[in-house]
């Protein structure tokens, strides 16, 4: 069964260009559960700026899930990246991203890895920057694993990173690093630069698919751009997809309503 999901900034303010619903925090909470929401996806920068038992009894006392914490503001913010030829940053990132995985472990809520995994230009000059860059994320998985903490790999558009683009990007960089615990989330709005086909991309992930973030073309709610839902939802069954659909977009026309109109469209798909 396919759950449905938000993202919303943390508590410790309101970063990030992509998070929706207005409010404070334990507001945000109440909307998505209102709004009818099975979950929210937190969206953080620093976990030592929260007060992990308050975020914890919020989302509980709405009862919603959280299926994941997406990382991004982690390099949107801070500049921090895994993959990086500059050490100190490298050992910045990594303590970063353990706090993001002890809280994860807090919450039962997986851990994304998109902008946060660096790029391959930031390695150096090395003959196999794709090699060196698997190794600087082994750290920060084998350290979810003692955790119980499962890490998504997201593919990412070519203006927002330089490796892995495309859902096979993600099932290979998956097979390199070779771990149980990490799998792969989809962005439709990526999947729509990058991938030749969005359904094909479903189907060549589908074994390792845990999560998804949903968007319209032009990064709006789903529906008020050009991609076709109907074939993407028609393969989402075929595959048997499980895990959450989270909408992750512009707030616009504002926060809230984006919201609705995502609810909205996946109560529809989804019933
Ligand atoms: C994060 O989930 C994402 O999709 C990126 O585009 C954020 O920059
Ligand atoms: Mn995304």
């Amino acid at each position: 069964m396919i759950k449905t999901g938000v993202v919303v900034c943390g508590p410790d303010g309101n970063y990030g260009p992509l998070a929706l619903l207005s409010g404070t925090f334990e507001q945000k909470c109440a909307r998505a559960a209102e709004m009818g929401f099975d979950g929210i996806e937190l969206m953080v920068r620093d976990p030592a700026e929260l007060d992990w038992a308050a975020v914890k009894a919020t989302v509980d006392g709405a009862g919603l899930g959280v299926p994941q914490i997406v990382t991004g503001e982690l390099f949107g913010a801070d500049g921090l990246c895994l993959a990086t030829s500059d050490e100190e940053l490298r050992r910045r990132a990594e303590e970063r991203t353990r706090a993001v995985i002890d809280l994860a472990a807090c919450l039962g809520a997986m851990v994304n890895i998109g902008r946060l995994r660096g790029q391959l230009r930031f390695v150096g000059q090395v003959a196999d920057p794709w090699g060196l860059a698997v190794e600087h994320l082994r750290g920060v998985i084998e350290y979810a694993s003692g955790r119980g903490v499962r890490i998504a790999i997201e593919p990412l558009n070519r203006y927002e990173t330089d490796f892995v683009f495309s859902a096979a990007d993600g099932v290979r960089l998956i097979k390199d690093l070779g771990y149980d615990n990490v799998g792969l989330m989809l962005d439709f709005f990526h999947m729509n630069i990058e991938d030749a086909s969005i359904e094909e991309g479903l189907r060549v992930s589908a074994a390792r698919l845990w999560h998804i973030h949903i968007a319209d073309s032009n990064r709006l709610y789903p529906g008020a751009g050009h991609i076709d839902f109907d074939s993407i939802f028609a393969t989402l069954a075929d595959i048997g997809s499980q895990g959450y659909i989270s909408g992750e977009m512009q707030p616009l026309p504002d926060p809230d309503a984006a919201a609705v109109k995502t609810i909205e469209f996946l109560r529809c798909r989804l019933a």
